[in-house]
């Protein structure tokens, strides 16, 4: 495949920014194509610098603020995704050192030989990637799956036995990424993420739309706004919730149930789904839908949707105790998440949320609280804005801690009812991320009951 990077002069510099995940695997990929390179990061003390430090002793490190003089004689800049490469200090280098600035989707793209599924959205994509991933295997066919699921794409390159690789895309990676050529890419869902960063909402939508440029097929929810309006490339296939025409996916009734459906095909109960509510449904025909582009068989696909339990941290039932039932959806960071989880477990709850917002519609919540949670339990640096946003519908207490709001869920709650941590933000102000707080979620609910 074509050359990475080009090596035309000396004294030309690749610098890496970012020591975490995603820089350690372009590290590790640069130095196995023999390319030197300097690293960059902002923070003084990266999570993975002391590894780091071991494996590369030689390598140069600048640890906090760069600025443009950190990039000189630069050729190529690798920013990790949690980096925004539209900052002033790298449009300068970019624009003073005539280099080019890419992420490491683009570096896996310009490298990879095998056929690659590319899954964004704001919100399922971690599932479906899974799931497409457990198809594959099921059918024998041999699939792995990364990317901002991790692990980090670059690191799936050294499978020599990859058939496919099944890549969830953040729109971070996206941002930087232009000569992926998927064999068949899918936004799943376009809601409010990552403000803070893209600024607004078409903006984001639009990141997220640059996924469908060069797939050989399109994967389309139809009920999605967003979606159905971006510019896609080679076949199309539909999914969505109603019943659906020739060659798409939807849901149909038969005999008094609820089916998946392709056409006027019935494939499979809904009721026999492993994953929960309309966000299970939509994620199950995605799936579906992605697999028969990679023509796995039917069989096999519905099998796994049976099997398949979903993953940690994302509406995962963790105990159950005198009929009040206990969730784990910390992956639940932005608001989109957090209303289709309460949808999908109906009423009676209490939920627990708050940590650091990301920007995206208040009201939108306000509106899925009042119609599904008696009692919402804020966390976090985000307690007095969702506080002001909440009061009006519902009774909302504050905890200063994981333990204060599972100790003040489990005083009110009562047979019948939902306990829900989903909290809408990133964890960033208590968390190193959202599997940590989801694990200290389950550890404080186990604690209690
Ligand atoms: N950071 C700095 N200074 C730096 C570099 C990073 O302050 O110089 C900060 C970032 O702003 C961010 C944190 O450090 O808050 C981590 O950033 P990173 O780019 O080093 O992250 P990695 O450890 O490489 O992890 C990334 C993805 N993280 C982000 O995009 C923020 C991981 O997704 C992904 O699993 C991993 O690469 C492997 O591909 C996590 C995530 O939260 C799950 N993703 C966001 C989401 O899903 O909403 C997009």
């Amino acid at each position: 495949m074509g050359l990475a990077l080009k090596k035309e002069s000396v004294n030309q510099q690749t610098v890496v920014i970012g020591l975490g995940e995603t820089g350690i695997s372009v590290a590790n990929y640069l130095n196995n194509q023999g390319i030197d390179f300097k690293v960059l990061d902002t923070r003084l003390n990266p999570p993975q610098f002391a590894g780091f430090k071991q494996k590369f002793p030689n390598v140069e490190i600048h640890l906090g603020e760069f600025s443009v003089k950190d990039f000189a004689d630069a050729q190529q800049i690798i920013a990790s995704p949690g980096i925004d490469i539209n900052q002033n200090e790298i449009r300068e280098a970019i624009a003073q050192y005539d280099c080019e600035c890419i992420g490491d989707i683009e570096l896996f793209a310009r490298n990879v030989n095998k056929p690659v599924v590319a899954i964004t959205g704001s919100n399922g994509k971690s599932t479906v990637t899974s799931l497409v991933a457990e198809m594959a295997n099921t059918a024998g066919v041999k699939a792995y799956a990364g990317g901002n699921l991790s692990p980090p794409a670059l690191s799936l390159l050294e499978y020599d036995d990859a058939e496919c690789f099944v890549l969830e895309l953040s729109s971070f990676q996206l941002e930087s990424t232009r000569s992926l050529k998927p064999k068949i890419s899918v936004v799943l869902n376009v809601s409010s993420d990552h403000l803070d960063r893209h600024g607004d909402i078409d903006n984001y939508a639009r990141i997220k739309e640059r996924i469908y440029a060069n797939a050989v097929t399109s994967i389309i929810n139809r009920d999605d706004s967003f979606v159905v309006n971006m510019k896609t490339s080679g076949d199309v296939i539909s999914f969505g919730l109603q019943h659906p025409n020739k060659d798409e996916f939807g849901v149909t009734h038969k005999e008094d149930d609820l089916y998946l459906a392709f056409g006027n095909d019935a494939l499979l109960p809904v009721s026999e789904l492993a994953l929960r509510g309309e966000a299970g449904i939509l994620n199950s025909l995605a799936s579906l839908a992605i697999g028969t582009a990679l023509e796995l068989p039917m069989q096999k696909m519905l099998e796994t949707l049976k099997a398949f339990k979903g993953l940690a941290h994302r509406l995962a039932l963790v105990a159950e105790l005198e009929g009040v039932s206990w969730f784990d959806d910390s992956k639940g960071t932005n608001i989109g998440a957090t209303v289709s989880s309460l949808r999908s477990l109906g009423n009676n709850i209490i939920l627990i949320a708050g940590g650091v917002y990301k920007g995206g519609d208040l009201e939108l919540l306000n509106q899925a609280v009042k119609q599904h949670a008696k009692h919402v339990i804020l966390i976090g640096e985000a307690t007095s804005l969702f506080q002001k946003a909440l009061s009006d519908s519902v009774t909302v207490s504050q905890a200063d801690s994981m333990q204060h709001a599972v100790q003040t869920a489990q005083q009110n709650a009562v047979e019948g009812d939902k306990v829900l941590l989903s909290p809408a933000c990133a964890s960033f102000d208590m968390y190193t991320n959202y599997i940590e707080r989801g694990e200290d979620f389950e550890n404080c609910v186990r604690e209690v009951l």
